[in-house]
C-alpha cells in the first residue's frame, strides 16, 4: 500500500513505513497511507497493531520539511489539521497499537509514535520536537501529549531547546517503555501484541476506552466511563469462557472477541 507495508502475525497486524530516501518523513502521500492502512484493518480478527518504520536507521524523522517549506499561514494551519486528525484516528483507533521506534522519532515522528498506546524503541533511537529550531513550532500534538507522556517541565525543556534524547533519556522519562537492541526490536515488539491478543479482545478495547477517555474528564465522571465499559463485558461471551475457565480451574479456550 504505497508508503506504507502491512502483514499479519497471528491475530497482530505490523505497518512499517516506508520511505527510507526520506528518514521515512511524512508529506501529505505518506501520512493519507498510514490513514488508509488503519481503515483497512479488519478489527473483526486482528487485535493489536504494532507501527514501525523501515530500516535500521529512522522510525519517521518528522514532518517532510521540503514540503513544508512553502507553505503559507493557511496551508501550514490545514497541514497541522491534516496530520492531527490521522494521529488523533490512531490514538482512539479501537484496538491497542504499539509504536516499536527503530531510529530517529523527530518532530512528526515523536508526535506519531506517541499517538500510539505504548512506545518501545531500539538502543539507537532518537527523540524530539526540533520544531523551534526550524522556526515553527510541534504541529502535530507535541505541544500537548509530550507534556501528558513525561510532565510538562521536561517537555517545555525539550519543546524550548530543541532538544533531542537518545533511547535511555527516554526510558527514564517514560516516554518508551523499554529498550532493545536493533535485532530484539521487533521480536519484543510482537511478544508484547501477543501478549496483549490473547486476552479478551472486548475487555481490552475497553479498558483503552475508559483509560483515553477517562484522563480527557475529571475523576468523578471518568470512573463513570469505567463502571459503563466495566458493565458491558457482561454481555460478552469471552466474559463468561474467562470466568467459567478460571472456576473450573483450566485455561481459557481461546477467547472468541465476542
Ligand atoms: N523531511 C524531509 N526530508 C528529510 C527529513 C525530513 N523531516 N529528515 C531527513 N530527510 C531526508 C534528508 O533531506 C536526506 O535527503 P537527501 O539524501 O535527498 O539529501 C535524507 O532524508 C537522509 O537524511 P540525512 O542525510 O540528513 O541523514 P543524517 O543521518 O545525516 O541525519 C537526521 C539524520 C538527524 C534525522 C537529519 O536528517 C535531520 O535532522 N532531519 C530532520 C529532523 C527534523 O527536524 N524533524 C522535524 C521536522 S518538523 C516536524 O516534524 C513538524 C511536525 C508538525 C508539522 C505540522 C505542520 C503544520
Amino acid at each position: 500500500m504505497g508508503f506504507v507495508d502491512y502483514e499479519e502475525d497471528g491475530y497482530v497486524g505490523i505497518m512499517t513505513i516506508n520511505r527510507p530516501q526520506a528518514l521515512n518523513a511524512l508529506n501529505k502521500d505518506v501520512l493519507k497511507d498510514i490513514e488508509a492502512a488503519f481503515d483497512a484493518v479488519d478489527l473483526s480478527r486482528i487485535r493489536t497493531i504494532i507501527l514501525t518504520g523501515a530500516g535500521e536507521k529512522s522510525f519517521v524523522a518528522g514532518a517532510d520539511i521540503a514540503a513544508m517549506s512553502t507553505m503559507t499561514k493557511a496551508e501550514g494551519e490545514a497541514f497541522g489539521k491534516f496530520g492531527n486528525d490521522i494521529f488523533r484516528k490512531i490514538e482512539t483507533f479501537p484496538i491497542p497499537v504499539i509504536a516499536a521506534v527503530n531510529g530517529f522519532a523527530l518532530g512528526g515522528g515523536n508526535e506519531l509514535a506517541m499517538s500510539c498506546d505504548i512506545r518501545i524503541c531500539s538502543d539507537n533511537a532518537m527523540f524530539g520536537q526540533p520544531e523551534v529550531g526550524l522556526g515553527i513550532t510541534p504541529g502535530f500534538g507535541g505541544t500537548q501529549r509530550l507534556a501528558r507522556l513525561i510532565g510538562v517541565g521536561k517537555a517545555k525543556e525539550m519543546v524550548y531547546g530543541a532538544r533531542n534524547i537518545k533511547a535511555d533519556e527516554a526510558y527514564r522519562l517514560g516516554l518508551v517503555n523499554a529498550v532493545y537492541t536493533q535485532e530484539e526490536l521487533m521480536p519484543a515488539a510482537k511478544k508484547l501484541a501477543a501478549g496483549i491478543a490473547k486476552n479478551a479482545p472486548i475487555a481490552v478495547r475497553n479498558s483503552k476506552k475508559a483509560m483515553n477517555e477517562g484522563l480527557q474528564v475529571d475523576m468523578d465522571q471518568a470512573i463513570v466511563i469505567e463502571e459503563k465499559v466495566f458493565g458491558d463485558c457482561f454481555e460478552t461471551e469471552d466474559q463468561k469462557e474467562g470466568m467459567t475457565a478460571f472456576l473450573e480451574k483450566r485455561k481459557v479456550d481461546n477467547f472468541k472477541n465476542k
